[in-house]
């Protein structure tokens, strides 16, 4: 019998997700994939220590995914897996990320966060993309003062960052601001406040204490513990950021942000009262940040107002569903919790 090869399907787009084995980026992958887009998504990773094949396992037998091991520096393959993949819109999240690895050396956040963002721009403007957004943060703004509630992040407030992490951050989003500017590339940039949730990396507050008390270890606090962030589910952000890249209009930012200020003294009164732990027994009070900023807070309107985006998920209930994910996938996190964790560990904390 005569056998017709049916023709691939043409996806209508094809997303390059860089970071995509990290956790906000396998949490936006595995969300896209769930609501069932009509679209194919090129995971993009280096694989540092953050990145994680395992975030994406589950996902990878889904033909709307590939996966590509590379560095967003290297120009060579960015172009070559664009190229290859017919790339159409890209989304930004591969980074350096942690704040106290910035401390301890800050080459490889202006490598990646920087450089890796003006490579990405360059080559995704010669091969005319029709997106491009930039996964930012609100840590560009700078710190907000603990004795005035009313005032937050807007859009319009001056960057004004503290920190190698959030400096380089800052450069990067300067530097999509000005491919606007300059070449009219159809960039967007979001900047999202503090995210918890499944598959974070466990030097973050939330997972690193969750995972410490399940090991039976102490929880560090900086400083007083009143240093208060706004906290947002993650797949609240994903959320964000895909609407964002509907509906956005090309050069502008959108804060992302919970509208959950928290110090983390009641942080970790509500992971101990989950676990059942005791703050005499549990809780260590170490050595500050050094230039720890005292308060982030995102005003959210504009997203709100201009397209129609409000988080979904109460910390009060999302915050026991992800102590609960780090307690059924313990293997996932004790993988990650040897090695050169360990030595990370101790060079972070030994000394506090
Ligand atoms: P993460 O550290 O968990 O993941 C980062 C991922 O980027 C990893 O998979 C890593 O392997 C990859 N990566 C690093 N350098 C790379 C390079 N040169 N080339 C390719 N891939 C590389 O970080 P995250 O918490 O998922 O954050 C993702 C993005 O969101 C970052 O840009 C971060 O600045 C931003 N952000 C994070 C938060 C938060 O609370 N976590 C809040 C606001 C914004
Ligand atoms: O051991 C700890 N003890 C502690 O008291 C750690 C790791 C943190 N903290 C404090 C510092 C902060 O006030 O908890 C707060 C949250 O710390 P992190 O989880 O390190 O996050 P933060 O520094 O606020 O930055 C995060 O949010 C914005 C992400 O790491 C960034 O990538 C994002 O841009």
């Amino acid at each position: 019998m005569h056998q017709v090869d049916c023709p691939p399907v043409k996806a209508k787009r094809t997303i390059l997700v860089t970071g995509a084995a990290g956790f906000i980026g396998s949490n936006f992958v595995r969300l896209l994939l769930r609501q069932d887009h009509d679209l194919k998504l090129v995971a993009f990773d280096k694989l540092t220590y953050a990145g994680n094949m395992a975030n994406l396992s589950d996902l990878l037998s889904d033909e709307r995914l590939v996966f590509v091991k590379g560095d967003i520096c290297d120009a060579a393959t960015v172009e070559s897996t664009m190229r290859e993949h017919g790339v159409s819109e890209v989304v930004n999240f591969a980074a350096e990320s942690h704040v106290d690895r910035s401390i301890l050396g800050s080459g490889p956040f202006v490598q990646t966060n920087v450089v890796g963002t003006q490579v990405l721009l360059d080559v995704s403007r010669s091969l005319g993309v029709s997106k491009f957004l930039q996964v930012s943060t609100d840590e560009v703004y700078g710190t907000l003062p603990e004795d005035k509630p009313e005032v937050k992040f807007t859009e319009e407030t001056p960057l004004a960052p503290n920190s190698p992490y959030s400096a380089s951050k800052a450069a990067a989003d300067c530097l999509v601001r000005s491919y606007f500017h300059t070449f009219g590339m159809p960039v967007l940039t979001t900047r999202c406040s503090n995210n918890y949730g499944p598959y974070q990396f466990p030097e973050k507050l939330i997972p690193l204490f969750v995972t410490n008390l399940i090991e039976g270890k102490q929880v560090p606090l900086y400083g007083d513990g009143l240093n208060v962030r706004d906290w947002l589910y993650v797949e609240d952000h994903c959320e964000a950021i895909w609407t964002v890249l509907n509906k956005g209009k090309f050069g502008e930012v959108y804060n992302i942000g919970g509208n959950n200020e928290l110090n983390n003294r009641t942080i970790t009164e509500v992971i101990l009262r989950e676990m059942g732990a005791s703050w005499e027994k549990s809780v260590k009070f170490v050595k500050d940040r050094p230039g720890h900023d005292r308060r982030y807070a995102i005003d959210a309107s504009k997203i709100k107002n201009e397209l129609g985006w409000e988080p979904r998920f109460r910390f009060d209930s999302a915050i026991v569903q992800t102590i609960n994910w780090y307690r059924s996938n313990e293997q996932w996190w004790r993988d990650i919790k040897s090695g050169e964790y360990l030595k990370y560990y101790q060079m972070q904390y030994a000394q506090r």
